[in-house]
């Protein structure tokens, strides 16, 4: 049946009638006209009226049953789940062919590493060396036996642990001069070289007086600076000196005097007349304040011991306490950095860097819980470009004792003892 316009269906429906021999139903000529079958009904119905015989050529359509509506009602239910399968089937074959497409293509794909040039180291760079040097307390001990073997401390073995870290901090300048000019070093001493009589345990406990303390700090760190002068290959040095907590001569420290009030006073004095008798341009400050702050390049550095503030116990140790500190005296005077001593633990905190000890592990540590750290001092490096670039421990001697060797220390000591008397 050719395809015709509308209007010339009614007609060409006639004439097809006419001619035809019959046997066709509606759906047959409503699917040839392009009609729907409700609307060839009507037409169909319009021209039986007109021509009654037309009726005998169309077959009669039966009305569907229950049982019809039923099948075709499942048939259209299967159809739709074949299609919604069908659709999901499609999405999984290009979900797959996509995943399969990026495999092969991994698979096929040869890396090349991205070429990272060979940097030249600049020596040219200058930077200065600060030496961070606090917390000896060269004239207390600590017994092994009192902190469970975790260390044992006396001025022998302080003797021994203080040649070590300028050794090793002549050392370690000497790597970085790889890539560094260090022509500028800055040597802070921040206080409790000596324990003092400040507490009854050590009065009771300790190896020597407060002079004889004195004494030995001023030769051990008059040995140091000779060693750094002999084998530091530095042409400025700076040397400031601060006291601690622990060099008092008072009751409580006082603020206003509280240099003055120092044993560690008496000793600065000595190594600046001794120092400066040979080596007059070496800069020695003793400062009459408790904050000291020194530039290299374009940050101010405070210096103080670190006592002017308490630790309440906190998550975070010292650097909430340490922290809220610092930021009230910057109301006053800005620093970029704070140097400090007095809590015997290294932490490097970017703004501030505590300083380790020469002591160690004390007996006090181990009561308040604190972590142990080996006995170590401290370098800091700082630099024209990045400020403070490097923070380097110095470790004072191998990092762990054997019960056995920590007995023949004992004895070695005693022996040592022994002689001097
Ligand atoms: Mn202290």
């Amino acid at each position: 049946m050719k395809k015709i316009v509308r209007n010339d269906r009614v007609k060409f429906l006639k004439d097809y009638l006419n001619k035809t021999d019959g046997n066709i139903n509606i759906k047959q000529i409503a699917k040839g006209l392009r009609l729907s079958v409700r609307h060839t009904r009507d037409v169909v119905k319009k021209i039986m009226e007109e021509n009654p015989s037309i009726a005998k050529k169309i077959k009669q359509e039966n009305t569907p049953t229950l049982s019809d509506d039923i099948i075709t009602m499942d048939a259209k239910h299967e159809e739709n789940t074949i299609k919604l399968k069908y659709k999901q089937a499609l999405e999984l074959i290009d979900e797959q062919s996509n995943l399969l497409h990026q495999y092969e293509f991994l698979q096929d794909s040869q890396p090349s590493p991205i070429i990272i040039p060979v940097s030249k180291l600049h020596k040219g760079t200058q930077a200065t060396a600060v030496l961070q040097l606090s917390d000896w307390h060269c004239d207390e001990q600590v017994l092994p036996e009192r902190v469970n073997f975790k260390n044992i401390y006396n001025p022998a073995i302080a003797e021994k642990r203080i040649k070590a870290i300028f050794q090793g901090f002549t050392k370690l300048v000497e790597i970085l001069r790889n890539g560094y000019t260090i022509d500028t070093l800055v040597i802070a001493v921040l206080g409790d070289l000596i324990s003092g009589h400040i507490h009854r345990e050590l009065v009771e406990d300790n190896p020597l007086y407060p002079p004889e303390g004195v004494i030995f700090a001023e030769e051990l760190l008059l040995g140091g600076i000779n060693h750094i002068l002999k084998t530091g290959k530095f042409k400025n040095i700076k040397i400031v000196l601060l006291p601690g907590n622990h060099s008092r001569l008072t009751d409580k420290i006082t603020h206003k005097t509280r240099l003055l009030n120092s044993l560690e006073y008496i000793m600065f004095n000595h190594v600046a007349k001794a120092v400066q008798s040979t080596h007059p341009n070496i800069e020695i400050v003793i400062p009459n304040s408790t904050h000291h702050y020194i530039n290299i390049y374009n940050n101010t550095i405070r210096l103080s011991h670190g006592d002017g503030f308490n630790y309440k116990d906190g998550i975070g140790g010292i650097t909430i306490p340490a922290r809220k500190y610092f930021t009230r005296l910057n109301t006053s005077y800005q620093a970029t950095i704070d140097l400090i001593g007095h809590w015997h633990q290294f932490l490097d905190e970017r703004d501030f860097i505590c300083n380790g000890s020469v002591i160690g592990f004390s007996e006090f540590s181990q009561a308040k819980g604190f972590p142990y750290q080996p006995p170590m001092q401290n370098l800091i490096l700082f630099d024209t470009k990045w400020g403070k670039s490097v923070t380097w421990p110095i470790f004072a001697e191998e990092p762990t004792w054997t019960e056995g060797q920590v007995i023949d220390q004992i004895k070695k000591n005693a022996d040592r003892i022994a002689m001097n008397q």
